[in-house]
């Protein structure tokens, strides 16, 4: 596997810490914070500190504790934004991560998109 890694990419400057972002939480391998074109109510972006591409990168070469914090975080947020179906009051939400050409991803550093707050339709249009 040969990922080459651009690490001129707007969230790689964001984890240097070169241009601001609303961070929602942060640990040893993980930041998330608000997307800046929020296409819901709830749009957080959670993404691995290293230096990964996208889903596949980071899951075939990632470490076990990089694997577990990314999880983690995901469900801290969900939990902290109220989204959790759990019958406590939250509505559900919807995970995205983009990759590649045809997942029409824009920044080429791996990320998951947490959606919700409103009802976001079917997955994916037909054509
Ligand atoms: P994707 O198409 O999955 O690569 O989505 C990239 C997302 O990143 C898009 O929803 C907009 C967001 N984004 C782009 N630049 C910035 C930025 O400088 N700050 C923040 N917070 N989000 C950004």
């Amino acid at each position: 596997m040969a990922y080459a890694y651009d690490d001129q990419n707007i969230f790689a400057k964001i984890l240097r810490g070169e241009i601001p972002n609303d961070t929602v939480l942060e640990t040893e391998h993980t930041l998330a914070f608000r997307d800046i074109q929020p296409k819901a109510p709830v749009h957080v972006l959670v993404i691995p500190r290293g230096a990964y591409v996208n889903a596949d990168h980071f899951a075939n070469t990632a470490s076990d504790a990089e694997l577990a914090d990314f999880q983690r975080v995901i469900g801290r947020i969900c939990t902290g934004e109220g989204l959790c179906p759990d019958g406590e009051g939250g509505a559900g939400y919807r995970l995205i991560s983009n990759a590649g050409t045809h997942g029409v991803q824009e920044v080429p550093h791996y990320h998951v998109h947490i959606l919700g707050g409103r009802n976001m339709g079917r997955m994916v249009d037909s054509d």
